[in-house]
């Protein structure tokens, strides 16, 4: 995969570390070993957890089959949780695994999804799971609301009232129950006014500039309705109303039309204090209205709750805090990444492989206070091995540890190695760069990493 400056035509001024102080940014987009889309963030136990969509290489259609899950402490090292739920979950369904939401209640995870029902409509499933991780079951073996439109948005307001949202290129809602797989009323239409969602022009069927993907949340007394708008492409509006469920009253463009893919999704999160905007966009090698990728920008609500406009970058947000190297790290946290595939480990949970002579990972911010002695790597491999060399702030930057792993009988053989560190203190960008003079071969599997 090409390194980040080499993709990104309408980039804007990369910037030095050194131009923020040693500040370290995330890194957009934030998943580079598959096409992502349809961020769905949501924060649980100190952590952003953000849904996804999956896109298929060489997609000429959101034939999309699974989901995927990554969440962090720092909003720039991100940790991968594989595939919490597939199509396969509603056996109801059998296409189009779109944007779905996730949301919590009384220790229970409610995965929302719109999926094709085999009648051929769209609708909308409703699976449950006892971790956020997954993974999620299907609670009611048949579509919760189905009217052959998409995007659901969940909502719990401070009186315990659940909101269900959906539609493109209607907008609807249902009250959930308590039960949050049930709902009391019937379905409800917004009307899309002008006043509401903006006016479109040249569109006679769709006069207000709501497209699909709406994003419900409530914040210091105000509700805001996010939503891809104007297609295509799309931007993203907003709308804000004094209830969750109006009257609304249109805002503007939050982010511009921008990044090579005709759609783009919101989601958005406050965290430790940060407003974090969550997009998609084609910015990888390949990349496009197919094979779209997940970004994170933060922003600062002006006075008045209004929301200022956000550009995309590559950049991204600044570091929460530091990385702890002297805990055990999985070794799929990645700010960045290149040629490498994550897997199911046998271990549990996942790790690296398909690794190759030149892949490396980058994990940012790591704080190795007065310095760090050992690094330890736990690794498989059914080939001849390579080289983990550890390196500070660049991909050529100093070398501070070279581990040597060699066959262990099995790419899920798993084993420890160790090695000296030398002249790693402070806070750095760790580049884990992966060598041997085999340039063709996959060398090893690593699973978790620590320094001591
Ligand atoms: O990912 C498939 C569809 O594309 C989503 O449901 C829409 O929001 C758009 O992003």
């Amino acid at each position: 995969m090409l390194s980040k400056q080499q993709f990104w035509p309408w980039a804007c001024t990369l910037l030095s570390l050194s131009t923020f102080g040693n500040v370290a940014k995330a890194d957009n987009p934030i998943v580079q070993d598959i096409y992502t889309a349809d961020p769905a963030p949501v924060v649980y136990n100190d952590r952003i957890y953000v849904f996804t969509g999956h896109d298929n290489n060489g997609a000429t259609f959101y034939d999309m089959t699974d989901w995927r899950l990554i969440s962090s402490a720092d909003a720039v090292n991100w940790q991968h949780h594989g595939s919490p739920m597939s199509l396969t979950t509603f056996k109801w369904a059998n296409a189009n695994a779109w944007a779905g939401q996730v949301i919590e209640r009384n220790g229970k995870f409610y995965y929302y999804a719109p999926v094709r029902h085999s009648t051929g409509a769209m609708a909308i499933g409703v699976a449950v799971s006892n971790s956020i991780t997954g993974p999620y079951t299907d609670a009611l073996g048949k579509p919760l609301v189905e009217n052959n439109e998409i995007d659901p948005t969940v909502w719990i307001d401070d009186n315990g009232q659940a909101y269900l949202y959906w539609g493109n290129p209607g907008l609807y809602y249902v009250k959930l129950n308590a039960d949050m797989i049930s709902y009391s009323g019937g379905v409800n239409q917004v009307s899309l006014t002008t006043a509401g969602f903006g006016t479109r022009t040249g569109n006679a069927q769709r006069p207000t500039t709501f497209e699909e993907g709406p994003w419900l949340y409530k914040r210091n007394g105000l509700y805001y309705m996010i939503y891809a708008a104007d297609c295509c492409s799309e931007d993203i509006r907003y709308s804000t109303g004094p209830t969750a469920t109006g009257p609304w009253t249109y805002r503007g463009v939050i982010m511009p039309s921008q990044g090579r893919s005709f759609t783009n999704h919101p989601g958005i999160i406050d965290f430790k204090g940060n407003s974090y905007f969550f997009y998609h966009n084609g910015a990888l090698p390949g990349g496009g209205g197919y094979a779209r990728s997940v970004a994170v920008e933060s922003f600062t609500y002006r006075s008045d709750g209004t929301i200022p406009q956000i550009d995309m970058t590559t950049n991204g947000p600044a570091q929460i805090g530091t990385l702890n190297p002297y805990v055990r790290q999985e070794a799929e946290t990645i700010a960045w990444s290149s040629g490498i595939q994550i897997e199911t480990c046998s271990e549990g949970g996942y790790s690296v492989g398909y690794i190759k002579s030149g892949s490396y990972i980058k994990v940012k911010g790591v704080n190795f206070g007065n310095g760090a002695k050992t690094f330890t790597a736990r690794v498989a491999s059914a080939g001849n091995g390579g080289d983990i060399q550890v390196r500070l702030d660049s991909q050529s930057g100093s070398i501070v540890a070279t581990c040597t792993v060699r066959n262990t009988g099995g790419w899920q053989s798993w084993a420890s190695v160790s090695c000296p560190v030398s002249n790693a203190n402070g806070v750095h960008d760790v580049y884990f760069v992966y060598s041997s003079s085999d340039k063709n071969s996959y060398l090893f599997n690593v699973n978790w990493w620590q320094f001591a």
